[in-house]
């Protein structure tokens, strides 16, 4: 019988390598969510990144299920024949019986084989389906809920899917199936009300509820224990969303979600505490020169003064080597992405800047999707004017160099108050006439839609910050995802973060948080919060986060106003960093990527299919499950080098200037502090015990 070793699931034990005896020889692992090849979210990023680790782990026995959309499967999935006879069996059985079932492999780091359902084909079964679900569970799905129409329509089918396959097996197998948040649930609930033998896990990545109440102006996390949860889901009219989702929580025989404080949340609002939380990795690609993420934040900013070149043309009255680039990013919830504090903060550091006199210029992005009309007239011209200075310069230049070419091949040095002549002067004061302007730069790079009730732009009609010459903090709100085809700002996503100097995310609802995560294995310092699964999680795991650039704002414990001032306070201790600061403290940042790595977050994935399978066949598994002791954690010790604080600073050098804190070289003495700070690192830390009541 194969053993499993006992270990510690919620906590990091090390970052050594791991190796957990469990025979999985003949178990096969499916992994259902409506979000395989088909991008909607962060469930998507969690899929994706995982699957080289989980396909490397089980190798032909993995299969990933979620639905089948054309534009997507022409674009990322390669189709073919199953590779496995009983899945073969069982696809070739679905589709003789009215379903439209594909088999392929996902083009992604790990190739891992999808399966992917046609949900709208078997469209024909919702109402028999309904009816069924309402007889067994007495869940009523209403007709014009869309999305939990399909939540019916997947969960049948693949519940089809996973019976057929034990059906077909000669053996019995052992599988495990992993369902992923509400949409995918009701496959996990049909499968342990039909008794089919499987170990099923259900992550939640956010609750339902969750996410509505919050989106309402809600003391959530005060009041967590007080809601009358039917009541509240019954009014915001997801009433059989609500009970889809709390179904597969309490059916799984393993129950996960992605952080400590969703884990709270489920544990009111679900009414089910986790077994095991998941918190989500990246895949982390590492540079073989160790200051190559330095080198690409160099040439990213670079393109990104390009485009503020332009946006801001004939304002241009700021230094751009002293510009610092801050960004917000992700889905448009004004209050649960933290977008209104961090408004309210920029108008505040913009007073401390300016009463302050500092040199600094500060440039927000907002990257949120809203409804717009494509990009407006003014940003579009501000490149156009950019582009057009340019090629002023290059074709003055040009003129400039033949004239000292033919002065050079005649043997003479040339008469310099001569080599612009009257033509050069016309070109160039005609492009200057291009660049008057008589209104300010926009705020915003689109047309909204509803311009008049857009919650960023009623906030900078408020606070005033209409990137006038006076302000320091200058705001610029790019209503859409940024990709490398625009005519605006032809960057990706990856691209845009490298070349900005701090991310800012100060969410009120996030479950986990994958944008200040990316920011992190790119070596970009970023602003989390204290109610982020991904900022308790730096939290818990490094000793001074704000040293290594993980500034975490405390939004649970004061009020809006304080943690106002808080953020504030980060904002403008940053613009006070010299360059060297800020190059040593991206070090540090980047240093930070193994923790948010899948080889080594896959782990408590690992436990909780372990763990699942012991449930689910007691005879044939064992997983012994240990409570972690406060002494068991993990634990990034301060850093040994340079504080990052300008205050503290000591120099390396006893003859400091002002030109070596801009020396960008000084980043190589840093590898001696580096090294120092990896040898700490190998020593676990006693972990704080927090009162996990206390939210
Ligand atoms: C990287 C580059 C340096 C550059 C520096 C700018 O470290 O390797 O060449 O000077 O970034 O840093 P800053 O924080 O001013 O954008
Ligand atoms: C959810 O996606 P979201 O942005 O709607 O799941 C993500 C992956 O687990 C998580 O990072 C995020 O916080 C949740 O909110």
């Amino acid at each position: 019988m194969p053993l499993a070793r006992s270990l510690s699931v919620t906590s990091l034990s090390g970052l050594e390598e791991w190796d957990e005896e469990f025979d999985l020889e003949d178990a096969v692992l499916f992994e259902i969510a409506w979000e395989v090849a088909n991008k909607v979210g962060g469930i998507y990023t969690v899929i994706q990144t995982k699957a080289r680790l989980t396909a490397e782990e089980w190798g032909e026995n993995y299969f990933l299920v979620g639905p089948y959309v054309e534009s997507n499967v022409r674009t990322q999935v390669e189709l073919i024949e199953p590779t496995n006879p009983v899945l073969k069996r069982t696809i070739d059985k679905m589709n003789s019986s009215g379903c439209k079932v594909y088999f392929g492999r996902w083009l992604i780091e790990g190739s891992p084989y999808v399966v992917l359902i046609d949900v709208a084909f078997t469209a024909w079964s919702l109402d028999s389906w309904k009816s069924e679900l309402w007889e067994l569970c007495d869940i009523g799905v209403p007709w014009f809920d869309r999305e939990a129409n399909d939540a019916v329509l997947f969960g049948f089918l693949t519940a089809w899917l996973l019976g057929e396959y034990a059906a077909q097996s000669e053996e019995p197998p052992h599988i495990v199936a992993h369902f992923h948040e509400w949409l995918a649930g009701l496959g996990l609930v049909l499968c342990r009300h039909r008794k089919l033998p499987i170990a099923t896990i259900f992550t939640t990545h956010a609750t339902l509820l969750g996410r509505y109440l919050c989106a309402g102006n809600v003391d959530f996390y005060n009041k967590l224990a007080d809601f009358n949860l039917d009541k509240e889901a019954g009014d915001r009219q997801i009433y059989h969303r609500y009970c889809l989702e709390r179904a597969a929580a309490h059916c799984a025989h393993v129950f996960t979600t992605v952080s400590q404080i969703t884990a709270i949340e489920a544990e009111y609002l679900l009414n089910r505490k986790p077994d095991i939380i998941t918190p989500n990795g990246l895949n982390v690609k590492k540079f073989s020169a160790v200051h190559e993420f330095q080198n690409l934040h160099a040439q990213s900013k670079n393109r990104i003064q390009e485009f503020v070149r332009g946006h801001f043309y004939g304002h241009l009255d700021f230094n751009l080597d002293k510009c610092l680039f801050l960004f917000i990013a992700g889905r448009y919830e004004f209050s649960n992405k933290g977008a209104d504090i961090f408004l309210e903060a920029l108008a505040r550091l913009n007073y401390l800047l300016r009463v302050n006199h500092s040199d600094v210029t500060v440039v927000a992005f907002f990257i949120m999707p809203a409804r717009t009309n494509n990009f407006n007239v003014e940003t579009l011209k501000g490149q156009a004017v950019r582009k057009q200075l340019w090629d002023t310069a290059q074709t003055v230049k040009e003129r400039f160099g033949k004239k000292l070419y033919e002065s050079l091949l005649v043997g003479q040095l040339p008469d310099v108050s001569k080599m612009l002549d009257k033509e050069d002067f016309t070109i160039m004061k005609r492009a200057i006439f291009a660049t008057q302007r008589q209104c300010q730069p926009p705020v915003c790079t689109h047309n909204m839609l509803e311009d008049s009730g857009d919650p960023i732009l009623n906030c900078v009609r408020r606070i005033g910050l209409f990137n006038s010459s006076a302000d320091r903090v200058k705001i610029i709100f790019h209503p859409e995802f940024l990709s490398s085809t625009s005519p605006l700002l032809p960057m990706d996503y990856e691209e845009f973060v490298r070349g900005c100097h701090l991310g800012v995310f100060p969410s009120y609802y996030e479950p986990w948080g994958y944008t200040p995560a990316e920011c992190t294995v790119m070596g970009i310092p970023s602003i989390s919060t204290n109610l982020s699964g991904f900022g308790c999680f730096m939290e818990e795991h490094i000793a001074d986060p704000s040293a290594y650039g993980i500034y975490i704002l405390d939004r649970r414990y004061q009020g809006v106003d304080e943690s106002c001032n808080q953020l504030t306070s980060f904002l403008f201790q940053f613009c006070k960093q010299s360059r060297r600061q800020r190059i040593i403290q991206r070090n540090r940042t980047e240093r930070l990527s193994e923790l948010l790595d899948w080889r080594y977050l896959g782990r408590y994935y690992i436990s909780a299919r372990h763990m699942a399978l012991a449930k689910a066949f007691p005879d044939t598994y064992m997983y012994e499950f240990h409570e972690p002791t406060s002494t068991s954690g993990f634990r990034y010790p301060r850093p040994a080098s340079v504080p990052p604080s300008p205050a503290l600073s000591r120099h390396s050098s006893p003859h400091h200037s002002e030109a070596e804190d801009n020396d960008e070289d000084e980043r190589y003495d840093e590898d001696l502090e580096a090294e120092k700070d990896r040898k700490n690192i190998r020593q676990p830390y006693a972990l704080p015990v927090k009162n996990k009541s206390s939210v």
